[in-house]
Formats: structure tokens, sequence, C-alpha cells
């Protein structure tokens, strides 16, 4: 079951959401085998967000990148261990799972990470220099060996010497001398004077082996204080899982360095590879989720994407040349990227990429809901200002009329007028909001310079905030490197424009728009950026070159 991304452009207007956001729909329904996920990799403008609300519709995932990160290569933790569990079953953990990592959870708190390096660390510590200590955990010897408690002593935890109470008793005490004053955990069969002498010095544990659970066992252990375990095993098995029965927190040595889910894939990579581990935890918000290994991170996984509304990489989501287009929808001159296998285009020069959409339902033989229809409408609208704009194609109005139906909206008009009466902001919002919302930059005869739409209701609110506007215009220029910064006002109800733009002496006297005011054009009739404006100010610049 795989992921895919469908996303529109920088930016995004509404045609690019309400693409996204029904091409998911439709494909969600046509291929159950897949998840789509609408998302969108920039802010909403006013329009989108209030048809979003009025529809109840979640909008589109906000993703800032789409580079492999370490959510897509992480492993899940489907075995974890507890610091008190013994040793037993981390070996047996690597040795059933092959797992190369264990984490160490208490509850859902994480604690640590084990691989195979701590477990060699922790045999070459047993077996390299002195007689070992170990650190035991009373509970543990019951979940490795099996046999069963004759008593629990007062130590849950205590640190001693192995050692087996095979010989005659004098030479017993002369080893037991020689370990003085530690006393080990003594292994041993049934040997009455042996055992007494362990009891009456009160070492911290007795493993009984060749013991009968009914058997003839003549000890009083009542002024005993240790452990009395009975194994049912023999002496040599014993001792070895007795070694097995410290808690793997011992274990538990260097702390490797932490990643987040939303790292990158790459620096993830780095980090481990720079590091002396086997695995790096992974968090999510403070919480542990899972971790990665060597293994994770062998294959660089590629995000499958489904651009919409949009065909260059310029202009998409960041990372999107680490990704895997696997389609295109879109109503722009054709730009794409090299692809690798052959992929789905559905390019056709309309006034929406809501139009294509809409034929792509009828292409699966899917029914427009309710729901998607207004959605689609609302891109149609907002690409097409109310199917006035020069972009407008017959195919849009069918499409209109086709939706229409499909959404109950017996006056489109009215339905056009409302979706831009919310957009109406010059006044309400941010200028520099309203000017970066939908601003696209070009640089055509050595100019670099960008144009900014927004759709209001009214011009009439315009030389009020003109001062503003153009000053905002200023620090978009400069801040984005532009020879010329432009905004275009358009009234989508009287269909007539205005022009604020930054100073720009040598070009601006050769518009063709009659001169209002110092930096406002007037543009009576023009309402479409890139089939009026743009041929405008691509004349003017070549001939003032
Ligand atoms: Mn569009």
């Amino acid at each position: 079951m795989g992921e895919i991304y469908i996303t529109g452009h920088r930016n995004p207007d509404l045609d690019s959401i309400s693409s996204a956001w029904c091409y998911a729909h439709l494909k969600n329904r046509v291929d159950p085998d897949n998840t789509y996920i609408p998302i969108r990799c920039g802010h909403m403008n006013e329009a989108t967000k209030y048809i979003c609300s009025r529809m109840g519709i979640e909008p589109p995932l906000f993703v800032k990148d789409v580079r492999p990160k370490v959510a897509d290569v992480m492993t899940k933790h489907d075995a974890w261990l507890d610091p008190e569990d013994p040793v037993y079953r981390l070996v047996k953990l690597f040795e059933d799972k092959h797992a190369s990592v264990v984490p160490i959870l208490d509850k859902d708190n994480y604690v640590g990470l084990l691989s195979l390096d701590e477990i060699t660390a922790f045999f070459l510590r047993e077996n390299s220099g002195k007689r070992p200590r170990y650190r035991f955990k009373t509970e543990n010897f019951g979940k490795v060996i099996k046999g069963e408690f004759i008593k629990k002593g007062v130590l849950e935890h205590f640190e001693a010497y192995i050692m087996t109470g095979a010989m005659e008793f004098d030479v017993y005490c002369q080893r037991l001398a020689a370990l003085s004053p530690e006393l080990p955990v003594l292994v041993v069969g049934n040997r009455k004077h042996h055992i007494e002498y362990a009891v009456e010095h009160q070492f911290p544990a007795i493993i009984l082996t060749g013991v009968e659970p009914e058997g003839d066992l003549d000890v009083d252990f009542s002024g005993y204080s240790g452990t009395v375990y009975r194994s049912q095993f023999d002496t040599a098995e014993t001792i070895r899982l007795l070694r097995m029965s410290l808690p793997v927190r011992h274990l538990l040595a260097k702390e490797p360095p932490a990643v987040s889910i939303t790292d990158v894939f790459d620096d993830a990579k780095r980090l481990l590879a720079d590091s002396d581990f086997r695995g790096l935890p992974v968090f999510e918000q403070n919480r542990y989720v899972g971790f990665v290994t060597r293994r994770c991170f062998l294959e660089r996984p590629r995000k499958k994407v489904i651009m919409v509304d949009h065909n260059e990489l310029s202009q998409s989501v960041d990372g999107l040349e680490d990704a895997e287009v696997i389609e295109i929808i879109d109503h722009h001159r054709l730009a794409a990227e090299k692809t690798r296998s052959p992929i789905y285009i559905a390019s056709e020069p309309v006034g929406s990429t809501c139009t294509i959409v809409y034929h792509q339902f009828l292409r699966w033989g899917v029914p427009v809901d309710a729901q998607s229809a207004i959605m689609l409408l609302a891109g149609i609208t907002a690409d097409t200002i109310i199917l006035k704009s020069p972009t407008t194609t017959d195919i849009d109005r069918a499409a209109v009329r086709a939706l229409c139906i499909s959404a109950s909206i017996s006056d489109y008009e009215e339905f056009g007028k409302q979706l831009f009466s919310n957009a109406s902001i010059l006044t309400a919002a941010e200028p520099k909001r309203v000017i970066e919302s939908d601003f696209k930059v070009y640089a055509e005869h050595g100019v670099r310079f960008g144009i900014g739409q927004v759709e209001v209701t009214t011009l009439e609110n315009v030389d009020e905030v003109k001062d503003r506007y153009l000053s905002n215009l200023e620090t978009v220029r400069n801040v984005k490197g532009l020879d010329w910064a432009l905004l275009m006002i358009t009234d989508v109800i009287k269909e007539d424009s205005v022009l604020l733009a930054t100073d720009f002496p040598r070009y601006e006297k050769a518009l063709v728009y009659p001169f209002s005011s110092r930096g406002k054009f007037l543009m009576p009739g023009v309402l479409s950026r890139k089939k009026q404006l743009l041929p405008e100010l691509l004349r003017v610049l070549e001939e003032g070159r």
C-alpha cells in the first residue's frame, strides 16, 4: 500500500487546492490499493479558506518538502524489552527476529537501545580478566531458569560471584575463605553441610540443582534472609542461564544521539554513519517511536507525487527533485522535467485545472458528488474569474454547466460573487500577504520582475490603501531581488483592474495603460495576468531595450 501526495504549486491558489483535493478524492475511489493525500506547499488564500470552511472539508496537509524523511525508513518497535528483563530475552530476540537493535522501554518511556555490540561487550567483559561479579535480580531467576522459588530473599537486586558447591566440604570452606568477605550465589546439589554453611553465612542466594520437588532436602531455611531457588536443570546449564538472568539495563552503556521522524534521510544517514552506533532512536515530539539502523539507509526511498495546476520543478514543493512524479494534471505551458518511466499527463489549454479534474471523473466513470462539484466549481470560478477571464474556454463553460447540476447550484453568477466577496481583503489583510499570496516572478529581456494578482469586488478603496501597498511592493522587490514589482488588483464584478507598480521610469511610461497617479495605472477590461498584462509588459521590455 503506497502513499501518494498530490500537490498544487507554491503560493497555492484556489485552483491548486481544489484540484489537489478533488483529484485525491477521485483517485482514492478508483485506486483503493494506494492512499492519495492532497497536500499544499504554502499558505492558503482567503477565498480558499472560505470555501474549505463553508464545505466543512479538511484543507490539504501543509508539507514543507517531500524529501525522504526518517519517518519513511524507520523501524517501528514490534519487539522491545523492559530494563529489568533478563539478558536471556535480549539474546533470544536477536536470534529469533534477526534484530540488530532492540529498544529498551520502561512502560512507554525510552531508556536506551541495545545492539549486538553491547552483547559482545558484555561477553568480553565477562571472559577477560578476573572472575566476574554479576548484578542479579532475584525475580529474573524464575524467568530464565525452569524451576521454582522455595524462598524469596529480602534483596531484590544484589551483586555477587557465582560458585558451585561441587567439592568436599573443607575445600569448599577454603575456597569461600579466599573469596571473603564476598558472599557468592551458591549453585549446589543436595549437600546438607554446604547448604547449611550458606544459610548460616547469609549468602545472597542458593540455587539448588538435582533436588526433587518433594525431595529429601533436610535444611532449615527459617533464619535465612537470602533466596532459595530450585532449578530443574543440571548445574552447568543452571550456571549458564543464571548468567543470562541479569537485567538488560546493566548492558546499557553510551547513549546514541537521537533523531526526529521529520529529519531528512541524508542527515540522519550521515549522523549514524559518523557514529559508533548500530542504531539511533527516533522521536516524535519527545515521544519514542522507533529506531533506524544502517539497513534502513541502504535504499533511498522516493516519495510518489502527482503535480496538479503546475508542471515545473521550480514552482513545486521543495525536494521534488528527490521524489518520483507519477502524474501531471495541468493547464499551463509544459516545462516538466524528464521522467524515468512513462507517466500519465493530462494537459489541456483550458481556464482551470479543476476543469481537467472534472474530465478525470468522466474518464473513470465516477459521478461527481455534490461536495467535489462545489470544490471544482470554486477552482474554475477563481481561475477564470467567474468565466470572464480571456483564458476561459467553451470547455470550462461546459464543465461549469454540468458541475452546477451536480452541486444543485441554480445561480452560478451569485456563487461566483460570493466566492470573491470573501476574497475582498485589500483593507483588511496585511498588504505583504496579499501581494505574496499569488505572486509570479519572471525574467525576460534582462529584467527580473514579479506580478501579484488579487481579486476584489470593488476598486473604490484602492486609493485609500495605495501608499501602503506601494511601500510593501518596494519591500517585496528588494527581498526578491527584482527590478520591478507589480500588483494587479482585479474587480471581478465590473471586470476592471488597476495596476500598482514600483518606480521603473525607463519602462513605466511606455505602458499602454492610462496613468492615474504615482505608481497607479488603470486597466479597464483587463482580467488576465497571463494573457493580457504579461504580453504588454513583455512588449514594453522588448521595445525599451
Ligand atoms: Mn490554475
